[in-house]
């Protein structure tokens, strides 16, 4: 039985596009994957930190949410993770938006990612991957955000073979 989740990734320092790359790789051993196109974005939080490059990968896994959430953070300490203030720069960030229906909340994990319909780096990327994504019961497309917002496409999904 395999979950179908989706999974933000951003970065804005070092060599985004080759840990983004690579970020994909390992996720692609934990089970079936699919990348979005890769975008530029600004930066949400402070704004003297560079743009982000953006995408997200859609993973059907046999992983439980918290053994899911092990490997992320795996990957992203693999990456090198520096993290050096909250909203601000970061080699590798790998967040789980969502996993199946399901509506998980303890201290390691809020699912549905909080954030998710205000964040046009992670609504536009989700949409490329399924137009008819719902979360709640709420189509994605149909969502203010997905009308509204234009983000620089940097490539599309063959970002992933680097
Ligand atoms: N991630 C953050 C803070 N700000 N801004 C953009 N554009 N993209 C991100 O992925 C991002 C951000 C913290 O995780
Ligand atoms: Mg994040
Ligand atoms: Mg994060």
């Amino acid at each position: 039985m395999t979950v179908r989740t989706y999974i933000g990734l951003g970065s804005n320092l070092g060599d985004s596009q080759q840990l983004m790359a690579e970020a994909y790789t390992k996720l692609a051993m934990l089970g079936v994957v699919k990348a979005s196109r890769l975008y530029h974005s600004p930066p949400m939080g402070p704004q003297d930190q560079p743009h982000y490059h953006n995408a997200v990968v859609r993973l059907d896994t046999s992983l439980t949410a918290l053994e899911l959430l092990d490997e992320l953070q795996k990957i992203e300490n693999e990456a090198g993770r520096v993290r050096l203030r909250r909203w601000g720069e970061r080699t590798l960030d790998l967040d789980l938006l969502l996993y199946g229906d399901q509506t998980i909340q303890n201290d390691r994990l809020t699912i549905p990612h909080i954030g998710i319909f205000e964040r046009d780096f992670v609504i536009l990327p989700l949409l490329d991957l399924d137009v008819e994504l719902e979360i709640h019961g709420q189509k994605i497309r149909e969502t203010n955000i997905a009308k509204h917002s234009q983000l620089d496409v940097l490539a599309d999904s063959s970002w992933i073979n680097i």
